[in-house]
């Protein structure tokens, strides 16, 4: 099953948005399969975010990525990559649709609240950034089970 990564960034743990962005992931059908709250060492985000180096506000994105904790994640399903991207919105909050997270919570480009892999290569990459192999869990939802 597909698997991207997911990440509230530390604007979005600082105004408590953790629980509201993993509940419009869990209600929409996706499965959480790893989540973690961390602090991004310099060297991680630096290679993170590898792909910006050469642009003019990598500096800031790496100041403000290992500014405060962050909520690391792997979300699992059908389509998962493409569809997280859709419920993030635009990378510029102003031009997020509402409805969209950055939509709903976003302001500016630099605090856009959460971080989607734009790729399936790009999942595969960040997810092993990340996460230990065994961090990522593997098991189906046995709902009526817990229930009854
Ligand atoms: P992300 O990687 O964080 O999920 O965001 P994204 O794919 O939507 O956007 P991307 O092009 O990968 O840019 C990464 C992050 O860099 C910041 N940014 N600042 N000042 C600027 O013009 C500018 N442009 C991008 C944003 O915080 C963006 O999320
Ligand atoms: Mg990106």
């Amino acid at each position: 099953m597909e698997k991207t990564f997911l990440m509230v960034k530390p604007d979005g743990v600082q105004r408590n948005l953790i629980g509201e962005i993993v509940a419009r992931f869990e209600k929409k059908g996706f499965q959480l399969v790893g989540a973690k709250l961390m602090q991004i060492s310099n060297e991680l985000a630096e290679n993170h975010y590898g792909e910006h180096k050469e642009r003019p506000f990598f500096g800031e994105l790496v100041d403000f990525i290992t500014s405060g904790p962050v909520f690391a994640m792997v979300w699992e399903g059908e389509n998962v990559i493409s569809t997280a991207r859709q419920m993030m919105g635009a990378t510029n909050p102003k031009d997020a649709a509402p409805g969209t997270i950055r939509g709903d919570f976003g302001i500016t480009v630099g605090k856009n609240v959460i971080h989607g892999s734009d790729s399936p290569s790009s999942a595969v990459r960040e997810i092993g950034l990340f996460f230990k192999q065994e961090e990522v869990v593997e098991y189906s939802k046995l709902m009526n089970e817990w229930i009854n």
